[in-house]
């Protein structure tokens, strides 16, 4: 076998606007609903609220400052030798309402002044064209993505964007976790459906009514508006552009069986059909085989016009980003099993892996499972959009964050991707999730850090806002120079 990583590969992190910005309402920004959520912790809840209470602590109001510090944060990113910067517009910025007859020209010079930075050290900008942050505008007054207006105004947006950034943008991706928008907290999260009453960000808030057959066809009513108007993105991104390459993005953690009772088993296939049916419309360009029993058993009743079908034909992408970061398991035959956390989903705990602070589970080998199962099912070129792991770092006495565990969890994931690769899979890049400290988007701490880069700045918004290198900086900077060849040791000499 020779080199696993591909001469080229992408490797690089990613971020999100408002977790990381700041500057909510600067230059003729509109607000997006994520920016009305406030700070949580592990065991406090993020709470939504429609008007911006006085006295109430809201983390996007300044984040990290990534607005007015872009430079720096980029110029650390380019020390780490990042080929790739994976980031979101921040729709608001550009489109204050959503749907405004101009576009904000501060916000639109804003993000030219980035990509120009990120080209400067021929960094990849990899775009993300809308990330949880639906305009505030847009949820109020049509309820978010349950509209087609909707459709219209993101699409505008997107034709706005691929023309202003036509020379400095080759890669888009249409809506980070798409299949978000299915969950009770894809509410907020992915499409603004203020109708559905969700306003406490805690999975464990889960009931029958949440769950109504009422609730669950707005949100996957919601969701198809979004599969339409990525397939009339991704179509008109390739006439703009012939040479823009749109991909979808789908959280893609692994789901297993708790155990070989064959009704675990079916419970872990149908839990990855919520994957499967986001890829298939995207990839495939249209609903799959099992669609209509899927939602049946939801009570959900969806109508698909010919003309929408024809659309999702017409729009299919060029590539399947995805993000992991754990695994967790079906269990539907033992009561009294642990729940898992996770990439806002529980699951049952699986007793062979270890949990992050925050109680992810530690699956490297899951990474490699679901490559293959994604390329096997769509043989198109794959993105790991999202990987990393939040934890608790401190700063010692010598002034320094010696975070080894950050080290080992990305070696352990770069080897699980050299094995993807040796065993044929079509991947072409890699972004850390949170390559600076940001905001934690299920929490709205600080304190969850996934950084190369520490940000001096608290869970109450105390803090300097100084970047300091940890020691996971160096390892990163290790693993790109060397091309993914310093974290496989033992495996590389084979
Ligand atoms: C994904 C989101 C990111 C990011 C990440 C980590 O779902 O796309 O925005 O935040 O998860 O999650 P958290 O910040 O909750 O730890």
């Amino acid at each position: 076998m020779g080199k696993p990583f591909p001469e080229g590969f992408l490797w690089g992190g990613a971020t999100a606007a408002y977790q990381c910005e700041g500057a909510w309402m600067e230059d003729g920004k509109g607000l997006a609903v994520t920016d009305l959520l406030t700070a949580g912790s592990r065991t406090a809840p993020r709470r939504f609220t429609e008007i911006i209470e006085e006295g109430t602590f809201y983390p996007a109001e300044i984040a990290i400052d990534h607005y007015h510090r872009f430079k720096e944060d980029i110029a650390l990113f380019a020390e780490m030798g990042f080929k790739v910067y994976r980031m979101s517009i921040s729709w608001a910025r550009i489109f204050p309402n959503g749907d405004d007859a101009e576009p904000n020209a501060a916000g639109l010079a804003f993000y030219r002044k980035i990509f120009e930075e990120c080209r400067r050290y021929d960094i990849e900008p990899l775009v993300s064209l809308m990330h949880h942050d639906t305009p505030l505008s847009l949820a109020r007054r049509q309820d978010g993505w349950l509209s087609r207006e909707t459709i219209h105004a993101y699409v505008r947006y997107c034709e706005t964007v691929f023309r202003e950034y036509k020379s400095l943008v080759r890669y888009w991706i249409t809506f980070n976790e798409i299949n978000m928008t299915a969950n009770y907290l894809g509410d907020i999260f992915g499409s603004g459906i203020l109708s559905n009453g969700t306003r406490v960000l805690d999975i464990n808030l889960l009931s029958d009514e949440s769950l109504s057959p009422e609730r669950e066809t707005r949100r996957f009513e919601a969701l198809h508006n979004q599969f339409v108007a990525s397939a009339l993105a991704v179509k008109l991104g390739h006439e703009i552009n012939p040479e823009n390459k749109i991909g979808c993005m789908v959280a893609s953690d692994a789901h297993y069986p708790y155990s070989c009772n064959p009704i675990n088993v079916l419970a872990a296939q149908n839990s990855m059909r919520k994957l499967w049916l986001c890829g298939d419309v995207q990839v495939r360009g249209a609903y799959p085989y099992f669609i209509e029993r899927y939602l049946a058993d939801r009570g959900v009743k969806l109508e698909v016009s010919e003309e929408d079908a024809r659309i999702l034909k017409e729009g299919t992408v060029d590539f399947y980003s995805f993000s992991y970061y754990t695994s967790g398991t079906d269990c539907v035959d033992l009561e009294d099993i642990d729940t898992d956390s996770g990439n806002f989903n529980l699951g049952s705990a699986n007793p062979y892996l270890k949990k992050s602070e925050w109680g992810w589970a530690f699956d490297p080998q899951g990474l490699r499972w679901v490559l293959n199962e994604i390329y096997g099912r769509y043989g198109i070129p794959l993105f790991v959009a999202e990987n990393g792991l939040g934890a608790l770092d401190q700063i010692s006495d010598d002034g320094h964050i010696h975070d080894d565990y950050r080290a080992h969890y990305l070696k352990e994931h770069v080897r699980a991707m050299a094995d993807a690769i040796e065993d044929g899979v079509d991947l072409f890049g890699y972004t850390w999730w949170g390559p600076i400290d940001l905001v934690s988007a299920s929490t709205g701490e600080m304190a969850k850090r996934y950084g190369f880069i520490y940000v001096d700045r608290d869970n109450e918004g105390k803090g300097t806002l100084k970047r300091i290198r940890k020691d996971s900086f160096t390892y990163y900077k290790d693993v790109i120079a060397s091309n993914g060849a310093c974290a496989l040791g033992e495996k590389q000499r084979e």
